[in-house]
C-alpha cells in the first residue's frame, strides 16, 4: 500500500484531525490546511486548524480562513487522535508538536530539508507546493474538489511558485492549476488578493526597506533590511514583509537576494537564489532550512552582526559555484 493510501486510511478511521501549520503562515500552508479540513468535513469528520500566528490580512479571502485559530498555549489546543502538520520542514516551525502529542502524527511537506518528524512522513521535494500533494491526496481519496477547495489549492501553488515565476514551477504545477481553474478557482481574484491588496503602511514599509539596498560580490548578492523601528513607523507587522525579498532578487545580475528582518529575539533571514547557489544549505548551516531557491533561518544576533555573518557566507558559496546551475 502506498503512503497516500495509508494516510487516507488514517483519515477515514479518525473522528477528526488536528491540523497544524507553520509560524508566519503563507498561502501554501493556509490553502493546504483549509482544503484538508474541508475534505475531512465532507467525510463527516471534524477538523481544527492551529497556527502560532494570525492569518495575514491578504489571505483573508480564502474560503474558511476564520477556521484557523491562533494559539500560543498548549492548553488551547484540542488534540484529535490524528494530528497533521503541513508545509513544515522541522518541529521548530510547529511549537505544539515538539512534546509528543497524544495522537498519530502525519507530516505532509515538500521541503527537501524536512527532518521526517512524523509517524508517517509524506515528503515530496519535487512538489512545488504542499498544495500539490494535497491535490494528489484528494484525487486518490476519490473526493470531489469543490470550488472553495480549488481556490485554496490554486492559491497554495500560485504563491509558492511566486506567481509561476520561480524555478520550482513545473509542468505539473501548471497542469494542476489548469484543472483548479476549471474546478472554480479564479486566477485574477487570487492574484488581486495576494499581490495587489497592500495596505498603504505596507507600501511605505517597502519604500523604507528598498532604501536600505546593499550589494556585494560585484552585484551577485543584494540585500535589504527591515527594522522594528520601520514597522512601528508604518504601523505594519512581520506579515507585511512577505515577498519583500523578491525585490532585490529581481535586480539584473543578482544571484542571491536576502532580507534581514528584526524580530523580538534577533533577526529572521530570508534567502532567495536564482539558481547557482543552493540557499537551503546555507540556511541549514545557520539552523534554518528550506528549498534550493528559497530558504530562511532565525538568528539570535543583533541586526548588524547577522549581516556580517551571513553576507560573507553567501559570497563564499557563490564564488565556489559560479559554473553549475540547478534546474
Ligand atoms: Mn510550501
Amino acid at each position: 500500500m502506498d503512503l497516500y493510501e495509508v494516510i487516507i486510511q488514517e483519515l477515514e478511521r479518525t473522528p477528526g484531525a488536528t491540523i497544524f501549520i507553520h509560524k508566519s503562515p503563507d498561502g501554501d500552508a493556509l490553502g493546504s490546511a483549509l482544503t484538508l479540513a474541508m475534505a475531512l468535513e465532507a467525510r463527516g469528520k471534524e477538523a481544527e486548524i492551529y497556527c502560532w500566528d494570525a492569518v495575514p490580512y491578504f489571505y483573508r479571502f480564502l474560503p474558511g480562513w476564520e477556521k484557523v485559530k491562533r494559539v500560543r498555549q498548549e492548553n488551547e489546543v484540542f488534540f484529535y487522535p490524528l494530528v497533521v502538520g503541513l508545509d513544515s520542514s522541522d518541529l521548530g516551525r510547529l511549537p505544539f508538536l515538539e512534546g509528543r502529542p497524544p495522537g498519530k502524527v502525519v507530516n505532509i511537506d515538500h521541503h527537501p530539508t524536512n527532518t521526517r518528524w512524523g509517524d508517517l512522513n509524506l515528503v515530496e521535494p519535487g512538489a512545488a507546493a504542499t498544495g500539490e500533494i494535497i491535490f494528489r491526496l484528494l484525487e486518490k481519496w476519490g473526493l470531489e474538489i469543490t470550488p472553495e477547495m480549488a481556490t485554496c489549492l490554486y492559491t497554495a501553488i500560485f504563491t509558492d511558485t511566486g506567481g509561476f515565476r520561480f524555478s520550482n514551477t513545473t509542468e505539473a504545477s501548471l497542469l494542476y492549476c489548469h484543472r483548479l481553474v476549471k474546478l472554480g478557482a479564479s486566477p485574477y481574484e487570487v492574484a488581486t488578493h495576494v499581490y495587489e491588496s497592500y495596505s498603504p503602511g505596507r507600501m511605505r514599509l517597502l519604500g523604507l526597506a528598498l532604501n536600505t539596498l546593499s550589494m556585494a560580490a560585484e552585484g551577485g548578492v543584494a540585500w535589504i533590511v527591515v527594522t522594528r523601528e520601520m514597522m512601528e513607523a508604518t504601523g505594519t507587522g512581520p506579515e507585511d514583509t512577505e515577498e519583500f525579498v523578491n525585490f532585490p532578487r529581481s535586480i539584473r545580475g543578482v544571484e542571491v537576494a536576502l532580507l534581514f528582518r528584526e524580530t523580538e529575539s534577533g533577526v529572521k533571514v530570508s534567502f532567495r537564489s536564482k539558481g547557482k547557489v543552493n540557499v537551503a544549505l546555507i540556511a541549514a548551516s545557520l539552523g534554518g532550512g528550506g528549498h534550493k531557491a528559497a530558504a530562511g533561518c532565525d538568528m539570535e544576533l543583533p541586526l548588524e552582526d547577522a549581516i556580517k555573518r551571513v553576507v560573507p557566507l553567501v559570497e563564499e558559496t557563490l564564488a565556489c559555484c559560479t559554473s553549475s546551475t540547478f534546474s
